[in-house]
């Protein structure tokens, strides 16, 4: 009997635990309300899964208690009931899988005008670059990396010359416009996450993973990083800070490019510069300011 009581209990405690919690989900700042939708369905098929089970196990603990002259009966096989248990444990394992289908099927279908925004982790902070003129970012490569060049760009690469490079500071990102985040390490792996954007993925020396979303509000988010990374793992935080397109651009004048930081002697606007060969952050919002676009 009590342990009847204790199983109702339990359940009665867990169902108020999950209204009743102050914890829930920071609101979200992302196009990303599918991933929220499929962890509510989950949470919905588990809890009332979870509910009849432990109801029921209460009933029978009850209902069959033990009392003088009864005797259980022996009833090895039911095909009524291995028949109803099939189609119900079928249909909630499909409720549960299929909405994650069809997030996953959006996670990994990048719109076409999302804009490459390049993160990479590297014990203990965040560095990012952005395309330049082009719109195409430079390849890179870890044995490339040095002081001068944090990211590792490659230098004999056209594209790379007019990237933006930000090193260990914060990124900022237009609102409303997809962006499709490119992930690099440089070390060991890391998790680019911002738990208003809901969506992440892993970085993992030695490739691109990538994942892309739209930020829909303006506002400063933490970056966490959301993989065990070494002994300054918790401390591994950056800033991202959603902009108006005005203020985004505002910012983007401000940055240097990779050109600019490998030639320091050369610094400045391209105009002033023979052959045009540097472009400055400057020149890359004005050019964006121009075509609209980003
Ligand atoms: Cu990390």
């Amino acid at each position: 009997m009590a342990i009847a009581l204790v199983l109702v209990l339990i359940v009665v405690g867990s169902v108020l635990f999950h209204f009743l919690s102050p914890w829930w989900w920071t609101p979200i700042a992302s196009n990303w309300d599918y991933i929220d939708n499929t962890i509510i369905i989950t949470f919905w098929i588990t809890g009332v899964v979870f509910a009849a089970v432990v109801l029921f196990m209460a009933y029978c603990v009850f209902r069959f208690r033990h009392r003088e002259g009864n005797r259980a009966a022996y009833e090895p096989e039911s095909k009524r009931l291995e028949w109803w248990l099939t189609v119900v444990t079928a249909a909630g394992v499909t409720a549960l899988l299929v909405p994650g289908l069809f997030v996953w099927n959006r996670f990994v279908n990048v719109p076409s005008d999302a804009t490459d925004v390049e993160v990479v982790g590297q014990q203990w902070q965040w560095s990012f670059r952005l395309p330049g003129k082009d719109g195409k970012l430079g390849t890179s490569d870890t044995r490339d990396v040095t002081p001068e060049n944090p990211l590792g760009v490659i230098a004999s690469d056209p594209n790379g010359q007019d990237d933006v490079v930000v090193e260990a500071a914060d990124l900022h990102l237009p609102v409303g416009k997809p962006v499709k985040m490119l992930l690099r390490s440089i070390d060991v792996l890391h998790d680019f996450y911002v738990p208003e954007f809901r969506a992440k993925m892993d970085m993992i020396p030695g490739s691109v993973t990538y994942f892309w979303f739209t930020p829909t509000k303006t506002g400063t988010f933490q970056v966490l990083c959301a993989e065990l990374c070494g002994q300054g793992h918790s401390l591994m935080h950056g800033v991202v800070m959603v902009d108006s397109q005005e203020d985004y651009l505002a910012w983007l004048g401000e940055q240097q490019t990779f050109a600019q930081l490998t030639a320091p002697e050369q610094t400045g606007s391209a105009d002033q510069i023979p052959g045009k060969t540097i472009a400055s952050g400057q020149e890359i919002a004005a050019e964006l300011e121009t075509v609209g676009s980003r």
